[in-house]
């Protein structure tokens, strides 16, 4: 069970997020509400919420998921790999809200990086994705350092999708939501794999709270397949956040 969330407001600067997609500029009012609600869905899972300020420096920021890993024994303060989004990892009140659940507090370092969004946490194992923001370099520190605190990982390779979780999301008891490349890897053979279609692939990204699971508004597919393995689903449309290449996942930090 989760007890704390961590999230970020969006600031009015995430029209200027990094983004592959060809869908438009987040509308920043929009954002604003849609972030909203995607508090009050969180709050409904029973976790405390810990709502941080808006950063107008750092168009990405509200995408809190990939500056730490947050673990049942410590927390690991990434070095995200997009450089326009390094200094994420090191905003104080970040730090000083991370540092206020965990006294055991780590680090990536150069030429480490990691992004969290790369990281797929199963009970006390990590999957950890090589992609063009996690390097070789970052998941060997962070296996590493999992290790020290008897905990475990490993590293997937990776070819088409920006995060890991841009295309799984587990959502315990075995069931694990799989999209596009990540359908045929070994690595993922013996979960209760939940195939998604390429037409609703970035509804793959949900969020297992409490047995509770958060899907992304307009994947009506994958809410079905969701809702049919009894789990209690609950909407939150993320259109604005999508422009920029994020999804449920990333706007929180879980723990
Ligand atoms: C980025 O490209 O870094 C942001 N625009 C989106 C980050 C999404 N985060 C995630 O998948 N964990």
């Amino acid at each position: 069970m989760f007890k704390n969330v961590i999230v970020r407001v969006p600031s009015q600067s995430i029209s200027e997020g990094l983004t592959s997609a060809n869908e438009g500029k987040p509308i920043y009012s929009k954002a604003l509400m849609q972030h909203e609600n995607y508090v009050s869905a969180l709050t409904k899972t029973g976790v405390n919420v810990t709502v941080l300020e808006p950063q107008d420096e750092f168009p990405d920021a509200c995408f809190v998921e990939d500056v730490a890993l947050c673990t049942s024994k410590c927390v690991i303060i990434t070095r995200p790999g997009a450089e326009t989004r390094r200094q994420e990892a090191a905003l104080p009140d970040m730090l000083e809200a991370l540092k206020k659940f965990y006294t055991n507090v780590e680090y990536i370092t150069e030429p480490g990086t990691v992004e969290a969004g790369d990281i797929m946490m199963v009970g006390d194992h990590f999957y950890i994705g090589l992609s063009a923001r996690t390097n070789e370099a970052g998941a060997k520190q962070m296996i590493e350092i999992l290790e020290k605190y008897g905990l475990s990982g490993q590293m997937v390779e990776m070819d088409e999708m920006l995060h890991l979780k841009t295309g799984l999301a587990y959502l315990e008891n075995n069931n694990l939501l799989v999209a596009g490349e990540f359908k045929t890897k070994e690595e993922f053979a013996d979960f209760n794999k939940i195939e998604i279609d390429l037409d609703e692939a970035y509804g793959a990204n949900c969020i297992w709270v409490n047995d509770y699971v958060i899907v992304p508004e307009g994947y009506p597919k994958v809410q079905a397949k969701i809702e049919a393995l009894g789990y209690k689903v609950l909407v939150v449309d993320t259109s604005e956040f999508r422009k920029i290449d994020g999804g449920l996942s990333c706007l929180s930090l879980r723990f």
